[in-house]
């Protein structure tokens, strides 16, 4: 079992899409393990975006992921990661393919709606910048046999 860090940023938050998102996620089979509304400080968002300092857009980055709450959750389950980024679609909504999340809701490219880790190490990385231990919940979900 894997575990991956999925955040809605505060477009998705604005726009009333916690719900819509969510399900897509839940109805896939994978578990949810911690989810918070919560703001996002410049501390925390530069320790998560760490990997694009000095980019061109990493200040718009900044200001964005600060402006308003996120939703932050983490899931688990087999090849959680890869299967995450493949729910949510490429960065860019254009080349995003159809039926993906940042296809069907986003335009633009600074408002892709989602964050998802990029890989195993930065998930637990992410995990760890916005949850403490005891706010991720250990528990058997019956079904996941199934899936
Ligand atoms: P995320 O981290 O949010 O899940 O998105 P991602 O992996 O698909 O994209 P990443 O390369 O990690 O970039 C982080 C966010 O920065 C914005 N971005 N703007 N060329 C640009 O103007 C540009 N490139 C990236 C996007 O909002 C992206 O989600
Ligand atoms: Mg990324």
């Amino acid at each position: 079992m894997e575990r991956t860090y999925l955040m809605i940023k505060p477009d998705g938050v604005q726009r009333g899409l916690i719900g819509e998102i969510v399900s897509r996620f839940e109805r896939k089979g994978l578990k949810l393990v911690g989810a918070k509304l919560m703001n996002v400080s410049l501390e925390r968002a530069k320790l998560h975006y760490a990997e694009h300092e000095g980019k061109d857009f990493y200040e718009r980055l900044l200001v964005f992921i600060t402006a308003g709450p996120v939703f932050a959750m983490v899931w688990e389950g087999d090849q959680a990661v890869a299967l995450c980024r493949a729910l949510i679609g490429k960065t860019n909504a254009l080349e995003a393919a159809p039926g993906t999340i940042r296809s069907d809701f986003a335009i633009h490219t600074n408002f892709n709606l989602i964050h998802g880790s990029d890989s195993h190490d930065n998930a637990e990385r992410e995990i760890g910048i916005f949850f403490a231990d005891d706010e991720l919940v250990a528990y058997d979900k019956a079904i996941q046999v199934w899936i």
